[in-house]
């Protein structure tokens, strides 16, 4: 259910889930965000809630008993294999993989997968922060996309992102820097923000009695170490229940073979192909 109480602002930064590519890569030179409208339907977005909400559970329990409770609360990792709307997920990216190629220069692989439910209480999403350690400028490593499971409005703690910042602030900026230039990305349930991941941004402040839900997979280019080994996650049995395009985007084409066996093998049978960068 929207919240009815505050009508929603379309960010200037929102553009038709078609838009091509060129537009696409000036947003992200320039801005170094953007949010694509309605890119998922409703139908995939209902079974990521309901898949989001069941994950929690597992991740709440871990991070509870091992300790790391307090400032994680509403926070979800590494989502592939923990439902199948998440493949599913994955295999929609098919309209945006023109865009993200040309992003990285080559093809790409998911990164992490992780999610968050944003109530009241905050999270580590909601400090000023950036998902790349190293300021890369130039040479993305990373890309970072968020996927609106909710409306994302200012009142419900849209995520605030500080235009520009992935060209120009290669250190934390202070929180009146960040204020003064930070954005809110709202936006419609099923709508995707794309960002640079040089870019400093936050997570809102929730207001409203309902939480925000989202899921915030990120990508890079196959030589970059994933945070998570999805192919192992998943299965290396599953590969041929899976497309083409889920089989890229999870690893499978760029995995770390751990013997002999593995490793001399024609180039369309390795573990790590050809063409992957
Ligand atoms: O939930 C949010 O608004 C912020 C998410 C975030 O910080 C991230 O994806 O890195």
């Amino acid at each position: 259910m929207p919240d009815m109480s505050e009508p929603l602002a379309a960010s200037r930064h929102c553009m038709p889930a078609g838009a091509s590519v060129d537009r696409f890569a000036e947003a992200m030179a320039v801005n170094g965000w953007l949010v694509l409208d309605r890119f998922i339907d409703d139908g995939l977005v209902a079974r990521m809630r309901v898949d989001l909400d069941r994950a929690y559970v597992g991740c709440r329990r871990l991070q509870v008993a091992n300790g790391i409770a307090l400032d994680t609360e509403g926070t979800l990792h590494h989502l592939v294999g923990q439902g199948e709307s998440f493949l599913e997920f994955i295999d929609r990216l098919g309209p945006l993989v023109p865009h993200f190629e040309a992003h990285f220069g080559g093809p790409f692989i998911l990164n992490s997968f992780g999610g968050n439910i944003l109530r009241a209480s905050a999270s580590y999403a909601s400090a000023i922060h950036r998902d790349v350690r190293t300021f890369s400028r130039e040479l993305p490593l990373l890309l970072n996309t968020l996927l609106m499971l909710d409306d994302f409005t200012v009142r419900n703690g849209a995520t605030m992102m500080m235009t520009g910042s992935h060209r120009d602030q290669p250190g934390r900026p202070s929180d009146e820097a960040f204020a003064a230039r930070a954005e809110a990305a709202t936006g419609r349930a099923g709508s995707l923000l794309v960002f640079d991941s040089n870019l400093w941004h936050a997570a809102g402040v929730n207001t409203t009695a309902r939480p925000r839900r989202s899921v915030t997979p990120m990508f890079s280019r196959p030589l970059v170490k994933p945070q998570f080994d999805h192919p192992r996650a998943i299965g290396y049995e599953r590969m041929d229940g899976l497309s083409e395009l889920q089989r890229q985007v999870l690893g499978y084409y760029s995995r770390i073979p751990v013997t002999l066996e593995e490793w001399y093998q024609p180039p369309q049978r390795r573990m790590y192909r050809p063409g992957q960068g």
